[in-house]
């Protein structure tokens, strides 16, 4: 795949090394050897089209990446470490601050989602070991992305989703989790002990505008939004399109769309601005033109920074759902994702200590902000204390092609998170 973004020089021209080699006094990362490896990283699953990547969790190319992953952490000194849920840690000798994120992607991610935070922490850990600095181990995540369930290997490492219950989720294409997973192979290993790492620095673009339109640079991250999702399924009555009367259906679809355009009511007295809902995925059964259909199965995903606010939309959820099925005379179920992604907070004394970095490396162009989307952060946050570092989307463009960020922007965001990593020390 040809490489889309600027040419090496270019980029780093744009990163005003002689700024960077001022403020980088803790951890020497190097700019370009990181920029190469996103760029590397970037190729493998790459859309031939554009800046985008298609690395769905334990697909052929996601586990191409896992292996470029495990051989440069190996090169960089780390132990290259798969755990049976295909979580892939470069572990430091004894005990380490974790950097990491993920490097699954959506059906049509963007080259940064997760790439970016595990990339960063690859380049911290490697200069760290080059400069006798502190011990930094690195972690991808596994289907982050949600293929199968939403945040799955850091749910089961964290003891939110157990084993079982993981190998029974199953991917849109009727893959489960199980089957996926045995393509491991060899290079599985036992989990590993969260009791060796001191916290957990994640490392992701904003994903949203705000930072892009306010023209700074970095988001100290105080708080990432709880996360629900029910998979409905309507059953109606499949029938003929041309001898059906309207009034004599029970068009699965039609109550579909009746619950989508009803739910902004049914929140209206409920939700804030930075509450949001999506219906991302639908399936028509049989799926054909002259078919009334007779079944309809969608995802409805909600989110929230506030538990009980997400508590009330549910309420009304189902509360519309039972209306629904009286109205139109459908059988309408839900099943809900299983494991808890509940808001998280993020540690106040690492956020105190990203603030610090943020202030020193790029002085004003930062701010705390809560983040709209999901992150691993969440997860190891049951495990030990957790912070995280945003750096701008442009256009706030996310889980598309189109996903980019300056070059600028990345190599400032490498700079803070290596300058908190040796605060941390
Ligand atoms: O959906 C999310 O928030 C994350 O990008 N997977
Ligand atoms: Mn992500
Ligand atoms: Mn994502």
């Amino acid at each position: 795949m040809g490489d889309h973004g600027p040419d090496r020089k270019a980029r780093l021209d744009a990163c005003n090394l002689a700024w960077f080699n001022r403020v980088m006094k803790t951890i020497p990362v190097d700019p370009a050897r990181f920029l190469d490896d996103l760029t590397a990283l970037r190729r493998i699953g790459g859309d031939s089209a554009s800046m985008g990547v298609r690395r769905r969790a334990f697909s052929s190319e996601d586990l191409a990446a896992r292996d470029w992953l495990a051989a440069r952490m190996t090169a960089a000194g780390l132990a290259a470490h798969f755990d049976p849920v295909g979580n892939l840690f470069g572990l430091a000798e004894g005990r380490s601050l974790l950097l990491g994120s993920h490097t699954d992607t959506q059906p049509e991610g963007g080259w940064l989602d997760g790439a970016l935070g595990v990339v960063a922490a690859l380049e911290i850990a490697r200069a760290a070991r080059e400069s006798g600095g502190p011990a930094i181990s690195v972690v991808s995540f596994q289907d982050e992305e949600g293929r199968f369930g939403a945040l799955t290997g850091s749910s089961v490492w964290a003891g939110k989703l157990d084993l079982a219950a993981a190998d029974g989720l199953v991917a849109s294409d009727g893959l489960s989790f199980a089957q996926a997973r045995a393509q491991l192979g060899g290079r599985v290993g036992t989990f590993v002990d969260p009791a060796q790492f001191s916290a957990f620095l994640e490392m992701h673009i904003e994903q949203g505008p705000v930072l892009d339109q306010a023209g700074e640079a970095i988001g100290v991250v105080t708080g990432i939004v709880g996360l629900r999702q029910m998979q409905i399924t309507i059953k109606g009555q499949q029938n003929h399109a041309g001898t059906t009367p309207m009034a004599h259906r029970r068009d699965a679809f039609s109550v579909a769309a009746n619950i989508a355009t009803a739910l902004p009511d049914r929140f209206a007295n409920i939700v804030t601005p930075q509450s949001v809902w999506t219906i991302g995925q639908i399936a028509l059964h049989p799926g054909a033109a002259s078919v009334v259909p007779g079944r309809a199965t969608f995802s409805l995903q909600w989110r929230d920074i506030d538990g009980d606010r997400l508590d009330r939309m549910e309420a009304a959820i189902m509360a519309l759902l039972a209306d629904e099925a009286t109205r139109s005379g459908c059988e309408i179920t839900a099943t809900r994702l299983r494991h808890d992604l509940s808001p998280m907070p993020m540690d106040a004394g690492l956020q105190a200590i990203l603030a610090q970095s943020a202030e020193a490396v790029v002085p004003g162009r930062w701010r705390h902000m809560p983040s709209g989307a999901l992150h691993d952060a969440s997860n190891v946050a049951a495990l030990m204390p957790v912070g995280m570092v945003f750096v701008p989307s442009i256009e706030g463009i996310s889980h598309a092609f189109e996903e980019d960020t300056a070059a600028a922007d990345l190599v400032a965001g490498l700079a803070v998170l290596a300058d908190a990593a040796a605060r941390i020390g």
